[in-house]
């Protein structure tokens, strides 16, 4: 028998919310820290500008991940080229990270035909809208790349409701029995749109369910981007040196409503946003870099122009990429044409042709 409340995971925490180090065994050089602020930075101004171009009917609903970039940012900056992303709709820090070009997730807001397509060599699958569905994609992934002898491994990110899901506890179970190569990565950002957090588990914490699966639970301070890569480079050692998954959850916050369709006013209070704006993982990190004088006005004032203008070249080449008809659409089915999909293809054309008047 054991007491449910004695359980303990403590959140890891390498800096307190005034940006002061609480432990000196950060692995990461000054330059390294400055690219993970500019990751960060360019992914908040991204979120902005997505949101703003939504208002203005440039792009369709949009799912904003603003004060959730120390979690995605920290720990893709841990992941190797070859380990695999599966994701859902709020993760575009992480793909980013992990190299998808931003004008890509632009072309998905457009929903153009070719926006979820992960341009090639590039370890990311297309977005999941199937609440915990990427978290079997990943550990089936993993047991592909164990059966096979090769060395990466396959990060899911999902949010606190998908652990409501029957996918999630499948994924988990079959993961660890095969003990394959694989990091769960929860951003517990306390809302699954309008449900809070309690609603969805009465555990006292997301990490703890790890234990009914036989892998690691960790808890860590999700808005502390530094906390976040180290608990990450480990999970991800652990899982390559074979021994198993580790369901990582990284306690956060969405600072903005579930999607550009919903109004948050409408389901929490003010105060509670309010705490967590002080909260906020770019401004601590980068009360920490002024402390180590490695960010001042002037330079983030500098980032921000080469970032935007980066944000903006990336806009004007998404809004000028040609539209497709659908019959492209059945060209990436598989990866040799079928019989079957050329007849619907060629089906597909002739309806086109008519309905245009061709
Ligand atoms: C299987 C399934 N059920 C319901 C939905 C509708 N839905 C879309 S987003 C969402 C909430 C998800 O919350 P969470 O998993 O915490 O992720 P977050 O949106 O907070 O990142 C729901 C229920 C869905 N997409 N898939």
């Amino acid at each position: 028998m054991y007491d449910e409340k004695n359980l303990n995971h403590e959140m890891v925490q390498f800096m307190d919310q005034y940006g002061s180090l609480l432990h000196d065994n950060i692995d990461l050089n000054d330059s390294q820290l400055l690219e993970i602020y500019n990751w960060m930075l360019k992914t908040r101004l991204f979120d902005e500008k997505m949101v703003r171009m939504q208002r203005q009917g440039r792009i369709g609903t949009y799912a904003p991940f603003s004060g959730q970039e120390a979690s995605q940012v920290g720990s893709t900056y841990a992941m190797e080229k070859d380990d695999w992303i599966f994701s859902s709709y709020r993760e575009i820090a992480a793909t980013m990270v992990h190299g998808l070009p931003m004008q890509q997730s632009i072309l998905y807001a457009k929903g153009h035909m070719y926006g979820g397509q992960s341009p090639d060599k590039l370890n990311i699958f297309p977005i999941q809208i199937i609440i915990a569905g990427q978290t079997l994609h990943a550990a089936g992934c993993a047991l592909a790349s164990k059966l096979k002898g090769e060395n990466d491994v396959s990060v899911s990110y999902f949010g606190d409701g998908a652990t409501s899901e029957g996918d999630f506890h499948e994924a988990l179970n079959i993961a660890s029995v095969f003990k394959v190569p694989s990091v769960f990565f929860c951003q517990n950002n306390h809302w699954a749109i309008s449900v809070p957090l309690h609603q969805q588990t009465a555990s006292q914490t997301i990490a703890q369910k790890a234990i009914a699966y036989g892998v690691k639970g960790v808890r860590v301070d999700g808005n502390d981007v530094l906390a976040v890569y180290h608990v990450m480079k480990e999970a991800l050692e652990s899982a390559r040196n074979g021994e198993g998954p580790t369901l990582i959850e990284a306690v956060t916050y969405r600072q903005g409503p579930h999607t550009t369709a919903d109004d948050p006013t409408k389901y929490r209070n003010n105060d509670e946003v309010n705490e967590w704006a002080k909260k906020d993982p770019i401004d601590r990190f980068r009360t920490f870099l002024n402390k180590r004088g490695l960010m001042d006005e002037d330079k983030q004032e500098k980032m921000k122009g080469i970032v935007n203008e980066e944000i903006e070249k990336a806009v004007a080449e998404a809004e000028s990429t040609d539209r497709v008809t659908v019959d492209k659409a059945f060209d990436y089915v598989y990866d040799k044409p079928h019989k079957l999909l050329l007849e619907q293809q060629e089906e597909s054309r002739q309806f086109l042709t008519i309905k245009e008047g061709r």
